[in-house]
């Protein structure tokens, strides 16, 4: 994965002086923005809230492994949850599961374990599109937000995980179409993840290895390091201008945000950047979201302590999401 970003965007629009003059004083201004707090709502307020597609809160009726839509164990339903290397069918060693031990709302969440020895996958991937009838496509002109709460281990963030240490909290990508079942590596995709910096901080990028045949990062205003043993919150907003498509004709106009917050914090804003999104297929739009504690590349020797990360409230929404309730 590689992370040059926005200078390199810059660098391509502007030149290196250019680039270089811009850059100093966006980053800058960007620092010393004045950020007017997100209004507050509880998950039934946020998800009954005008603009919303969709939202999971991960309880029972969500879950059950007959008649919910989730379904378990398959990587081809419209909802679903799966963990690389098993058969459908196939028992799930709990590496995924609904847990009542932690929750953000309700009963229960979405709990992944990421037991010691394992490879990159084993924790698990929850997908849902966009809509059942996978009619929700979202494409040039249109924009989306994608909120989720989620919570860490003291392992999971204290583990020096190898090689990489870089694991992925989130992928918004290419919806399947009727017929066209899609994976989470696709050209458009805008993947949330850390860096394997320490201590781990949330950051972006763009694209499975298919923007000008690479993967391009993004970098965010400011560090924020996860905390451990708490709910956190995080919003991605992706506004899509114009698709980029890979002939080096930039038109810089659609726009990533992402927000974070400590438990009972309002959200801040690290992330706010004029962008190209790639695509290149004009059958292909956002309308796939998927959470997952992937790991590129584990070494599925290592022994580390056991690692446990939790979701919660999963929002999928046309307009911007407010913040949860603080106390
Ligand atoms: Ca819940």
């Amino acid at each position: 994965m590689k992370h040059s970003f926005n200078r390199r965007t810059l660098f391509k629009l502007f030149g290196w002086p250019g680039a270089v003059t811009l850059l100093v004083p966006f980053q800058g201004c960007a620092l010393g923005i004045h950020e007017e707090p997100l209004p507050q709502g509880t998950f039934s307020e946020r998800c009954s809230a005008p603009g919303v597609i969709r939202c999971f809160g991960f309880e029972q009726d969500e879950l059950a492994s007959n008649g919910g839509p989730i379904v378990w164990g398959r990587h081809d339903a419209r909802v679903g949850t799966f963990v690389n290397g098993m058969r459908p069918g196939r028992r799930l060693d709990g590496r995924i599961e609904i847990a009542n031990d932690f929750t953000a709302s309700g009963a229960s969440s979405l709990k992944f374990f990421m037991p010691s020895r394992s490879n990159g996958g084993h924790a698990g991937q929850f997908y849902a599109n966009f809509s059942d009838d996978l009619s929700v496509q979202l494409s040039e002109g249109d924009e989306f937000f994608i909120q989720w709460r989620q919570r860490f281990s003291t392992s999971f963030l204290d583990n020096r995980y190898r090689p990489y240490n870089s694991w992925k909290q989130m992928i918004v990508g290419e919806g399947d179409r009727p017929g066209k079942l899609v994976s989470s590596c696709t050209q458009l995709e805008v993947v949330v993840t850390n860096k394997g910096t320490r201590p781990a901080s949330p950051s972006v990028y763009h694209s499975c290895r298919g923007k000008d045949g690479d993967s391009e990062g993004i970098d965010v205003w400011r560090t924020f390091p996860f905390v451990a043993e708490q709910w956190m919150t995080f919003q991605l907003h992706v506004k899509i201008g114009t698709w980029y498509k890979n002939d080096r004709r930039y038109h810089h106009d659609s726009l990533i945000e992402l927000w974070v917050a400590r438990e009972n914090e309002p959200s801040r804003k690290i992330l706010s950047q004029n962008y190209d999104l790639a695509n290149n297929n004009v059958n292909a739009a956002y309308g796939k979201v998927w959470l997952l504690p992937y790991l590129g590349g584990k070494d599925a020797s290592q022994e580390h302590p056991d690692a446990f990360t939790w979701y919660d409230d999963l929002i999928i929404s046309r307009t911007a999401i407010a913040d949860p309730v603080r106390r």
